[in-house]
């Protein structure tokens, strides 16, 4: 519940049900309560039941948008894919599986993880049931596309085994990676990138240039040739100041503001088949302003739709 109650208020947790209360979804919502391939601090597997509370707490009109979600269609609340903390394959498996089937529905998909690398597995559902081929745009500190370690997964690895894994349902050329930044990066992925003809753009130059101009260029890669295009927020693109609730905090990342603008421009995109939110790790937040920020990027990216289609 919201702190302050009004007459005049109409909270999320009105806006977002059980799924088997709603009939046409604005969205379906799944959580992916997984952290076992975090190569530093864990602790996202608590972010799906953070960014639920931290949703709890919303009301559904946007006053930076001026879009109120209490008009809209409910949004389904799926719970989370039953994954065993134990066993990567078996958990990334049933994730492809749940994913396939929410896919499947009109209504875009909103993730709420977990670790990142559990987009691959999100990317391998949508590759299922979704024709292909799709863009994705990572907005995330870091490149991850990792070699796997000593033959083993990791949490940075996602969108390298996108691109190499999917029978090219992801391009290099339709993936655009925002926000990149830090010193936890590695000269050869960068050039990896470069040579499978992806795009990259730095937090600096967002900084520098602002975001709109790249947004938009990134939505026009993304969408070249494809049939939709994918949003993958790792929240730690985020600087530490906005975001201190991840496993690695950004140095001089993205504000709050910024991530919503990316949000928002996305969300009113024609191919934006959905969205996912990973590794927000409440044990490290402050005050739950992280899972916060999480959830108001989901809010607004729900806005967005919902405004479009109006
Ligand atoms: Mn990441």
């Amino acid at each position: 519940m919201p702190a302050l109650r009004d007459e005049h208020d109409d909270p999320v947790a009105d806006l977002v049900r059980p799924a088997a209360e709603v009939e046409r979804a604005l969205a379906n919502v799944v959580g992916l309560p997984f952290d076992t391939t975090t190569l530093g601090r864990r602790g996202s597997r608590f972010g799906p039941g953070a960014n639920r509370a931290a949703l709890a707490t919303c009301l559904c009109y946007d006053a930076n948008f001026d879009v109120d979600l209490a008009d809209a269609p409910r949004v389904a609340d799926h719970g989370d894919v039953d994954v065993i903390q134990t066993r990567i394959d078996e958990t990334w498996d049933r994730v492809s599986e749940v994913v396939a089937v929410l896919a499947g529905d009109d209504a875009p998909l909103v993730v709420l993880g977990g670790d990142h690398g559990l987009t691959f597995p999100v990317l391998r559902g949508l590759a299922r049931t979704v024709a292909g081929p799709i863009g994705v745009i990572s907005i995330d500190a870091h490149h991850d596309v990792r070699v796997s370690q000593h033959g083993e997964v990791s949490a940075g690895v996602p969108f390298r085994y996108a691109m190499e894994r999917l029978d090219g349902y992801v391009a290099g050329r339709n993936v655009v990676q925002l926000g990149i930044g830090g010193w936890h990066n590695s000269g050869v992925y960068r050039r990896y990138l470069r040579d499978a003809g992806a795009s990259v753009v730095s937090a600096r130059e967002l900084h520098r240039d602002g975001v709109d101009a790249h947004v938009a260029r990134a939505l026009e890669l993304a969408g070249d040739g494809t049939t939709g295009i994918w949003l993958s927020i790792d929240i730690d693109a985020v600087d530490a100041a906005h975001a201190p609730g991840t496993g690695t905090p950004a140095v001089a990342g993205l504000t709050g503001h910024q991530l919503l603008e990316i949000a928002w421009a996305f969300g009113r995109h024609p191919k934006a088949l959905g969205i996912d939110v990973m590794e927000v790790a409440p044990e490290h937040d402050l005050g739950g302003m992280t899972a916060h920020l999480a959830a108001s990027a989901l809010l607004t990216f729900l806005a967005a739709r919902h405004d479009a289609a109006a």
